[in-house]
């Protein structure tokens, strides 16, 4: 049965019989007045459509040495997050508190539906049908987003799994989905034309978790526009696993398989800049292991049979192109070359490819940079990046030659341990086992890294990012906390046991104590050994550590100081860090859960 899409005249293509959906397609049309609607069916035709139309349109450059590939470059002030504008609008402040922006949710509403009026005016407004996950799930999560932003179509196209037949299976169970309204904000009045980046200075990236909607309005980019990723995957369904115990989190999911075949699959959280995609496609360095990954980014974690088992909801990576090589990450370099991919913001090559920083160790001799400049590695001696810091590649998930089958299993696999890790130069030890949920969780909480140069503001500042989860959680972080608490007690024996891992930790001459990189498979094979009962550890006050000799070191280029440097727990640094850690829960008020107060304590008399 075909239905009628909406009750306005706008010119349409396809349509829907889900009532409920037709109906706020119908609204959104009325307030944004768009000259058509395109029902988007997922479809290579479709894509083959969108890509040349943008190409045309001068959003697009075709890659001519990569194939079905295109280079787009944003509006210079359009060019990532915008977490400022970021708001989760619960029905009362308490709701959003204390990490997120907060307004009321009829206020916002108001002031957004003045924004939309008629935002879409000359352009296409396109709804996409998607789900997170997979359509075979046990409980398919399904997403709709109408946009006016053709780049965001054929992004979705690679990050979700989208179309037709996620429509039809909506319709034929009247699924409940969550709602994602996108506008870039750039309305077209008759004959005047479109720039290649359409943007708005005012930017607004609003959720009604209460609501599962999501409102955005004023960019183009990424996590601002892209809404299955951030903002339905993590901030919505944070809300969802809340209500519905179960687990949203910012994690990606390794499958590693020891030399007996024994496979463990790991989840892990780590705030930006501490080599999370390169854990994820991690290239282990001891012989016999084979590490495969089912996630880069995001854990969607289900209890079942006794265990937690977890989904990678995404289809793509979109991952940050600089310093991604063949030294660094040889699989994603691989990934990229399959082709079917959109680059943002990377430098071009004359002949049609593409370059960032980090790629390769020489820069090619000529370059048109993310601004549309010429470019030669002269520029980057004086200081001139090619690439935007934060410019991404995104590219089908399945294009990654370490991607393990069950990425396509649609209920997900069973998830042994959780790591959490960040950047530190002192203190935090190259790797604790937590002794218990309630402590795994006290660490999950109190995750740090030092800021980088990567980012605006001081260099080498300890901030603190729960669960690296601190910009995505959707409703009150101590009650967030509380969350993870519960579920220990909910599902005792199910839960994963917990590690913190921390690559950066530097020895006396200031240099890296541990080589990182591939050479992380060792820490690997301990956590293994110890989830196998394989190895003891050595309990301290902040946890279990590896015993003397029981990490794997055969082969590997790090004197014996460095190691100690790299894995020494110092007592004088921890009570350093002690006040640090209090004066950071005092953020969460009385929502800080009682559980956490207690590991604090534990841990002040520990050190005692
Ligand atoms: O821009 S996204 O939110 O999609 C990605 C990121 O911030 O890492
Ligand atoms: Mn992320």
């Amino acid at each position: 049965m075909t239905a009628t899409t909406t009750t306005t005249n706008i010119p349409t293509t396809g349509g829907t019989s889900h009532a409920e959906l037709a109906q706020w397609v119908a609204e959104v049309a009325e307030l944004t007045t768009p000259d058509r609607i395109v029902w988007c069916d997922g479809s290579r035709a479709e894509w083959d459509q969108l890509t040349s139309d943008l190409v045309d349109s001068g959003t697009f450059v075709r890659l001519e040495q990569k194939p079905n590939s295109f280079w787009a470059a944003s509006d210079p002030t359009d060019v990532a997050r915008v977490e400022d504008r970021t708001y989760i609008c619960s029905p009362d402040e308490q709701g959003a508190g204390p990490t997120n922006n907060w307004m009321d949710p009829d206020e916002m509403k108001g002031l957004m539906s003045d924004l939309y009026r008629g935002c879409m005016r000359g352009r296409t407004m396109y709804v996409i049908p998607f789900v997170m996950g997979h359509l075979e799930a046990d409980i398919p999560m399904y997403g709709v987003e109408i946009t006016d932003s053709a780049y965001v179509v054929v992004s979705m196209h690679i990050m979700a799994r989208v179309g037709s037949a996620v429509l039809k299976q909506m319709e034929e169970t009247d699924a409940g989905y969550v709602k994602g309204l996108h506008s870039v904000g750039y309305p077209l009045e008759e004959g005047q034309a479109d720039v290649p980046w359409p943007c708005n200075d005012t930017k607004y990236i609003v959720h009604f978790p209460h609501e599962r909607t999501i409102w955005s309005y004023g960019s183009g980019y990424g996590g601002n526009a892209l809404l299955g990723k951030k903002c339905y995957a993590l901030r919505i369904a944070s809300a969802m696993a809340h209500d519905e115990g179960w687990m949203a989190e910012h994690m990606l999911i390794l499958k590693l398989t020891n030399p007996e075949g024994k496979v463990h699959y790991i989840a892990a959280a780590f705030p930006s800049a501490c080599g999370k995609t390169n854990l994820a496609m991690i290239e282990p360095t001891i012989p016999g292991w084979k590490a495969e990954m089912v996630g880069d980014d995001i854990a969607w974690m289900r209890f079942r049979d006794g265990k937690l088992y977890a989904v990678n909801p995404e289809n793509g990576l979109f991952g940050v192109a600089p310093g991604t090589g063949k030294a660094t990450n040889a699989n994603a370099i691989l990934a990229i070359e399959g082709g079917n991919s959109i680059f943002t913001n990377v430098a071009r090559t004359p002949d049609g490819d593409v370059w960032w920083e980090g790629m390769t160790k020489e820069a090619p001799e000529h370059l048109i940079d993310w601004h549309g400049n010429e470019w030669t590695p002269a520029d980057g001696e004086a200081g001139t990046l090619s690439a935007h810091p934060n410019s991404r590649f995104c590219t089908p998930i399945v294009q990654t030659p370490c991607a393990a089958p069950e990425f396509n299993d649609p209920n997900g696999v069973p998830i042994s341990a959780i790591l959490f890790g960040g950047r530190r130069k002192t203190t935090v030890p190259l790797v604790t086992q937590a002794r218990d949920w309630d402590h795994g969780t006290f660490i999950g909480s109190t995750v740090s890294s030092e800021t980088t140069a990567a980012a605006a503001g001081a260099v080498g500042v300890v901030r603190r990012d729960p669960m690296a989860m601190l910009p995505f959680i959707g409703y009150n972080a101590g009650d967030y906390l509380q969350h993870w608490v519960n579920l220990g007690k909910e599902h005792a024996g199910a839960m994963p046991e917990v590690f913190l891992v921390n690559w950066f930790r530097r020895d006396a001459d200031g240099g890296f104590a541990w080589p990182g990189f591939g050479e992380n498979s060792r820490v690997l094979k301990w956590i293994v050994d110890r989830l196998e009962g394989n190895v003891d550890a050595v309990e301290t006050p902040i946890g279990l550590v590896p015993a003397a000799g029981d990490l794997d070191t055969d082969g590997l280029d790090v004197s014996a100081e460095q190691l100690e440097a790299a894995t020494r727990f110092d007592s004088e640094e921890w009570r350093a860090e002690v006040p640090l850690i209090e004066e950071w829960f005092t953020k969460f008020g009385d929502k800080l859960p009682p559980e956490l107060s207690a590991e604090l304590d534990n841990l002040k008399k520990a050190l005692d």
